[in-house]
């Protein structure tokens, strides 16, 4: 798979696909390509070089000796080398990035202004950045935790970002409390263990001591914190924004994106293998689905509700660790995001992206929301010591409009900006600022009054009523999956403090939950309920919500492990099918050679090269298993451990497994249960998700395709 999945350096760049968008237009301005024969090696300052190998020495007949300071070339290639890293992103420091486009489809000119929103012939070009939170750069990709969803929209009034997260809700409400709930995740500062988790003394202490992140950890502890890939997850700007329309009437809105796949996770214990066997799982899967083509698509949506109606919720809607329920406040899908082109240079895009709330173009503003007020100054800081005063000039961060003023100078400055004053106003009345019909921003004129204070208001003071909610709208597995989640995490909390008296929080909201997690964990139960339940549900919180209405298979990974004497109909005829739709089959054998069907004379028979062997991938690493017939060939994989470990292992992280023939057996071996049943003779049984036709028919392939689409990771 990583050889299909990563190209050699040079057809990866021969054969980089994608759409040439205004921006990616844009960055061939600042592109140099390694494969263009013309160019020769030289110093940054541009002179040839012909042995960047041996630094200039004094040799003797031997030809050693010392080597000499003066050489300039050494030199500058030893101080480029040791200043190539940057900080890290304090948080969110992994991260995949993709170019893409935003298309509109319903003009939303009746709250908003901003062309964006508003004129349906525009294709924006977009650069969206994922990313995990706690772990620091060169962490694994699946671990738990909440995913970053940064959207830059490169517009044609400036460039917009919404720094969004794949959970709708933050665990604090207010941005001073920042610093205290990420140094909290993060590793702990005595020892700097654990690294990219949630599951230690620290965390959890946090939580209880918040209850306001009652919520968020709910959503985190839940499937939304292991998402199988970063194209199959939702994307929120999570704090309260606001739309001006043309007549100076303001909106609240928050912005959702949801993936055309489907909302999709791995199961704890796969997430977890993955973390060491393929810690770059995330990015490879964007990566190739990108490369092959399967761009990934999420519809955009706004909710909006008018200003006057701002106080008729039971919660605030400037509060960060609420969502507003669909019934209350439906969802209103307008647009799409596609990401269609892979980057060039990870350094210099994904790296060196920076995005800031502060930006927003004319028709959309910001809110009270304390959150989202703190965000405004801190990420435009954070970029100042990440990049430098003049980040903006950076070509991934460049707008595609055009940008004058007289900020001038700083570091690594870039422009060349002609002309004799820098200032404003001036007797050339050079650079005068634009009128509102020129598109310039106007600020909304908001009459405000009040006392200085530190406070919240009273509906921020409610933190448990939506985290019931959310527990409430689970299905059964859903709930299941988080009492598992905070079984493993409060059981790395080795503090009896920590997970004796989390147990007391999480009754307030699931008696029953807590009752569990306290017998995992040895925690401590409250001897009576301190909160009413209101046993509520709501729509779209489950993420079983977001079902495709036509299930898919496309860029599904599926193993079909076959060894010498496989039976060739049905490997042939599974290959076929999955390949017709869209799925991603790859051959796995005791060997990465050829392999020969039953009955092939291995002398003059083509044979069939494996993708992988049996040692080099795991079962963790694909979205099913399908093993076809041939007597040989089965003996041979059940002498071999791991062959059945790969069907058992599929089967306990609830794939879809399929076989035919003399494979039914074996895999009946492997994964057998009480009440399992298996096929006998030509009938295709569907069984927990195993498939198996004793004889291959073209049916047995229909209906393993069909159960595929409906397996655990595809509902
Ligand atoms: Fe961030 N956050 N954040 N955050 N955040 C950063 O900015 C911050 C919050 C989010 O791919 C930093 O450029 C504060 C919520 C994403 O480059 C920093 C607060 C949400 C990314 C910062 C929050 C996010 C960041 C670090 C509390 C979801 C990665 C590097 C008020 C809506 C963007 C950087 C990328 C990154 C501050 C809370 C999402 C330090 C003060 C809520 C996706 O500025």
């Amino acid at each position: 798979m990583a050889s299909q999945i990563i190209a050699s350096a040079s057809e990866k760049v021969k054969t980089m696909t994608g759409e040439r968008t205004q921006k990616v237009a844009d960055l061939t301005q600042d592109t140099k390509d390694v494969h263009d024969k013309s160019h020769r090696i030289t110093t940054d300052y541009g002179v040839k070089q012909n042995d960047t190998d041996d630094w200039l020495k004094v040799v003797n007949e031997d030809k050693t000796g010392p080597m000499l300071l003066e050489d300039p070339f050494a030199r500058e290639k030893i101080h480029r080398f040791d200043h190539e890293r940057i900080p890290e992103r304090v948080v969110h420091a992994r991260g995949a990035g993709a170019h893409g486009k935003f298309t509109l489809f319903e003009s939303a000119a009746d709250v908003t202004s901003a062309g964006v929103l508003t004129d349906t012939s525009r294709e924006t070009p977009i650069f969206v950045r994922f990313s995990t939170v706690l772990g620091s750069r060169g962490s694994a990709d699946t671990v738990r935790d909440v995913r970053g969803f940064a959207v830059k929209f490169y517009t044609q009034e400036g460039n917009w970002d919404i720094v969004g997260n794949n959970i709708p809700v933050f665990f604090i409400q207010d941005a001073m409390k920042f610093p205290d709930v990420i140094h909290a995740g993060k590793p702990e500062p005595h020892n700097e263990i654990p690294q990219a988790q949630t599951a230690h003394n620290n965390f959890w202490d946090f939580q209880f001591m918040h209850p306001e992140a009652t919520h968020m950890f709910f959503w985190a502890m839940s499937d939304r914190g292991i998402p199988r890939s970063y194209r199959m997850m939702q994307g929120f700007g999570v704090n309260t924004f606001t739309l001006t329309n043309d007549k100076g009437e303001r909106h609240f809105v928050k912005f959702i994106y949801t993936p055309e796949l489907g909302v999709h996770s791995f199961v704890w214990d796969e997430a977890l293998k993955i973390v060491g066997q393929d810690p770059d799982f995330h990015r490879k899967d964007l990566w190739t689905a990108i490369e092959s083509g399967a761009y990934p698509k999420w519809k955009f949506g706004i909710q909006v509700i008018p200003e006057s109606k701002e106080h008729d919720f039971d919660f605030d809607i400037l509060d960060a660790t609420k969502v507003w329920p669909e019934e209350l406040v439906p969802i209103r899908y307008i647009g799409q995001l596609e990401l269609n082109r892979n980057v060039d240079e990870y350094f210099t895009q994904t790296e060196q992206v920076a995005f800031c709330t502060s930006h927003i173009v004319p028709g959309i503003g910001f809110s009270d929301d304390p959150l989202l007020q703190g965000r405004n100054f801190s990420y435009f800081d954070t970029q100042l010591s990440r990049l430098g005063v003049n980040w903006q000039e950076l070509p991934i961060n460049k707008p595609v409009c055009p940008v004058m003023n007289f900020n001038r100078d700083g570091a690594m400055r870039h422009t060349i900006t002609k002309g004799t004053v820098n200032y404003w106003p001036n007797r050339f009345q050079a650079v005068p600022p634009a009128s509102k019909e020129e598109g310039a921003y106007i600020d909304y004129p908001e009459k405000i009054a009040g006392i200085k204070a530190r406070m919240r208001s009273k509906k921020f003071k409610e933190h448990k009523n939506q985290a019931e909610l959310f527990y409430n709208s689970l299905s059964a597995p859903e709930k299941s999956h988080v009492l598992n989640a905070l079984g493993f995490e409060l059981d790395h909390c080795d503090d009896p403090i920590v997970y004796e008296r989390m147990t007391t929080r999480i009754a307030e909201i699931d008696p029953q939950l807590a009752q569990d997690v306290a017998e995992m964990v040895g925690g401590k139960m409250p001897e009576q309920s301190t909160r009413q339940r209101h046993n509520k549900t709501a729509k779209g919180l489950s993420q079983l919500d977001y079902a495709p209405a036509e299930p898919t298979i496309a860029t599904r990974m599926v193993a079909i492990i076959i060894a010498d004497g496989y039976d060739p109909v049905a490997y042939n005829g599974i290959k076929g099918a999955l390949t017709a739709a869209g799925a991603l089959p790859f051959t796995i054998s005791p060997r990465r050679n050829k392999i020969f069907a039953a009955g092939e004379d291995r002398n003059t028979g083509t044979g069939v090269v494996a993708d992988h062997h049996l040692e080099g991938m795991r079962s963790t690493l694909f979205d099913s298993v399908f093993i076809p017939g041939g007597a040989q060939s089965i003996e041979t994989l059940r002498k071999s451990g791991r062959a059945v470990h790969w069907v058992r292992e599929a089967f306990g992280h609830l794939k879809a497994i399929g076989a035919t023939s003399e494979a039914v057996q074996f895999v009946r071996d492997a994964c057998d249960l009480p009440g399992m049943e298996f096929s006998t003779s030509g009938e295709v049984v569907d069984s927990y998700g195993v498939v198996t036709a004793a004889q291959v028919k073209p049916e047995s392939f229909k209906e393993a395709i069909k159960m595929v689409k409906g397996a655990k990771h595809f509902i």
